[in-house]
């Protein structure tokens, strides 16, 4: 048995045992193997296993499928959180400028058909900061020895669909304008909703963003999508009272929060690319620079 455990690379500690007096057998390290490759290779050597509950001691229960979308996102998510040591660093930009834009925009956008949310806003000016700061537009290599570092700026962006979480993805994102890329949103938006997108609108991404900004929220540490070594989170923008060294006045502040891969990134990096991300947001004529 203990052969077939060390072939097997069980770790016999992570279970009970069935036979006299609560030996480990053979079978239990069998079953424990079987178990685990049903659960999509989730219990590894050495992270215990969530024990298995039947709820229905407790009342009434039902159990749904989950969706193909659903089930494949969620062994990205924890293959992500298992491989990935995450930090999450928050800020506040103030967008109370370009909101004031944005609004003054509005009949253009009419015009124009188009559908012009913060959110592009967001992608362009990750774009510049990404381009400023080349490591969080990177991967590590397999033995994490090199960063291998983009030259293309593809950004994804989370979608929340009837069959589950989406990541389209912008491509050149860096060459496009906030016309360009609010429609591109809009479009790759839908297309994931009604479920006729290509495998290609959903590869390649070098830097992801998700937004739930219209839903709400002060803040969330957002799970970054590997090999991607960050992800931003954006919450709901707020009017607030901040302190102009005189008086407080009304702001317009937008929750950032940006988790990023700790072995490929430091505290003081990630602090650096979300004040520069903070200010291009304050600021929007620097993103015409
Ligand atoms: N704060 C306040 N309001 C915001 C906002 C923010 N940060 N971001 C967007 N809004 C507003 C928009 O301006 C719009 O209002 P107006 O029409 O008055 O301008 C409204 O919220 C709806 O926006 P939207 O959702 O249609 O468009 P979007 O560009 O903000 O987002 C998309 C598009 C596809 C990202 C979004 O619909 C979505 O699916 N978000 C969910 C992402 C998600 O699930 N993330 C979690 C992943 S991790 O599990």
């Amino acid at each position: 048995m203990r052969r077939l455990a060390r072939e097997l690379g069980v770790d016999l500690s992570a279970l009970d045992g069935s036979g006299s007096r609560g030996r480990i057998v053979k079978d239990d390290v069998k079953s424990f193997v079987k178990h685990s490759m049903l659960q999509g290779g989730s219990e590894r050597p050495g992270i215990p296993p969530v024990p298995q509950v039947d709820f229905s001691k407790f009342g009434p229960t039902e159990s749904v499928a989950l969706t193909r979308v659903q089930a494949l996102g969620a062994t990205n998510l924890q293959r992500s959180w298992l491989n990935i040591p995450h930090v999450t660093q928050h800020d506040e930009a103030d967008v109370t400028e370009l909101e004031l834009f944005r609004a003054s925009l509005k009949n253009e956008a009419k015009r124009r058909g188009v559908k012009i949310t913060p959110l592009a806003f967001i992608v362009k000016a990750c774009c510049y900061a990404l381009k400023e700061f080349p490591t969080f537009n990177s991967s590590l290599d397999a033995d994490g020895k090199n960063f291998i570092l983009k030259r293309y700026y593809h950004i994804g962006f989370a979608v929340d669909t009837a069959q589950g979480l989406l990541v389209p993805v912008l491509k050149d994102a860096d060459k496009k304008g906030v016309w360009e890329l609010s429609e591109e949103i809009t479009e790759l938006a839908d297309k994931a909703r009604e479920q006729k997108f290509g495998l290609g609108d959903l590869q390649g991404a070098s830097f992801s963003v998700s937004s739930l900004g219209a839903i709400g929220g002060t803040g969330f540490t957002p799970i970054i999508n590997a090999p991607e070594v960050a992800i931003l989170g954006v919450a709901r923008l707020a009017t607030r009272p901040v302190w102009d060294g005189e008086a407080f006045v009304p702001r317009q502040m937008l929750p950032l929060s940006l988790s990023y891969d700790h072995r490929a990134i430091n505290g003081a990096e990630a602090g650096r690319f979300v004040t520069y991300l903070s200010d291009l947001l304050s600021d929007i004529r620097r993103l015409s620079l």
